[in-house]
């Protein structure tokens, strides 16, 4: 096995409008640890090469920004972009730059997110944020924050796009999804929905697999959030959030937001935060017993 080949997939990580969460999600995975994904192969025979990622990389300045460039001029066509974050288009990169031009004007980042994500493989937009613009772009969006999507449609960018919503997404997301892009390569049309979601993980709604489901059949609705009951009085967005928390689990499957007695805040939500605020009051629209109503951007 001396001479045995190992394909490189570099990979580009962006941080854009982010609270970081998502990086602190996705190095909590368990299995397989961060460490399999990023040091080892993490399928036999192919290495994910993170070229460029600010959380974790050592390096910072010039040198970071010249591996970025090397990477983006060298592997043309043939890196992934990860973006985490919203991206803000107003001010001409006062809310967020990467690097500086020639001239020594900072690159904004949506500048960067165009370049990058035009000559990219694939495009992955982690966390709701770069899925659906998520908090940063909440009302009243002083940045003017877009959504990867939203970026992509007014630069005319078509690259292939995999959004993994969630804020911060479950770090069985990425990982799988960056898995099955190194096993089968690119998604087909009908693995992802029409948000450009994988089915596998966001095919459901929470509350098609709720361990508190049985309490809504029955009209037994929690009056406050310590009561045994279904939880939707008190807000849960359950009805009009697709995720699989409910079987999935949080913790490397320890618990999840229902089950601990929390409400679904609908973090995954195309509509977080605001179509679905006030996120403690009841969903207005979800009419009983019809469920599964999508919020529309
Ligand atoms: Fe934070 Fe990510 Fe939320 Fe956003 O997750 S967890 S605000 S989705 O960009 O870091
Ligand atoms: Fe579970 Fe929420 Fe649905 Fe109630 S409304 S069954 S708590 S997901
Ligand atoms: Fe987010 Fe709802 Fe899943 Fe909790 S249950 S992580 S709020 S989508």
């Amino acid at each position: 096995m001396a001479n045995r080949k190992v394909e490189e997939y570099p990979v580009i990580w962006l941080q854009a409008a982010t609270c970081t969460g998502c990086s602190v999600s996705v190095l909590n995975t368990v299995s397989p640890t961060i460490k399999n994904v990023l040091v080892d192969e993490v399928i036999p025979g192919k290495h994910v090469n993170l070229r460029f990622q600010a959380t974790v990389m050592a390096g910072a300045g010039e040198l970071v920004i010249k591996e970025l460039e090397d990477t983006w001029h060298k592997k043309k066509g043939g890196y992934v972009l990860v973006v985490e974050g919203a991206i803000p288009t107003k001010g001409n990169g006062v809310y967020g730059s990467i690097g500086e031009h020639k001239d020594g004007k900072p690159v904004p980042i949506d500048v960067r997110v165009e370049a990058l994500g035009r000559d990219a493989l694939a495009v992955i937009a982690l966390g709701t944020c770069a899925s659906f613009g998520g908090i940063p772009a909440a009302k009243p969006n002083p940045s003017q924050c877009v959504s990867i999507m939203q970026l992509f449609k007014s630069k005319r960018v078509t690259t292939p796009l995999i959004n993994i919503p969630g804020c911060p997404p479950h770090p069985d997301w990425f990982v799988s999804t960056v898995a099955s892009v190194l096993i089968g390569g690119l998604p087909k049309a009908s693995d992802l929905d029409e948000l450009h979601r994988p089915k596998a993980f966001y095919g459901q709604l929470i509350h098609e697999n709720c361990s508190r489901r049985a309490y809504y059949d029955e009209q037994k609705f929690a009056k406050k959030l310590s009561d045994p009951g279904c939880l939707y009085e008190l807000g849960c967005k359950g009805p009009v959030t697709h995720a699989d928390c409910a079987v999935r689990l949080w913790n490397h499957g320890v618990n999840w937001c229902v089950a601990c007695g929390g409400i679904c805040i609908g973090c995954a939500c195309e509509g977080f935060p605001d179509l679905i605020s006030p996120i403690y009051q009841k969903t207005p629209d979800v009419k009983l017993p019809n469920i599964g109503q999508k919020v529309v951007q």
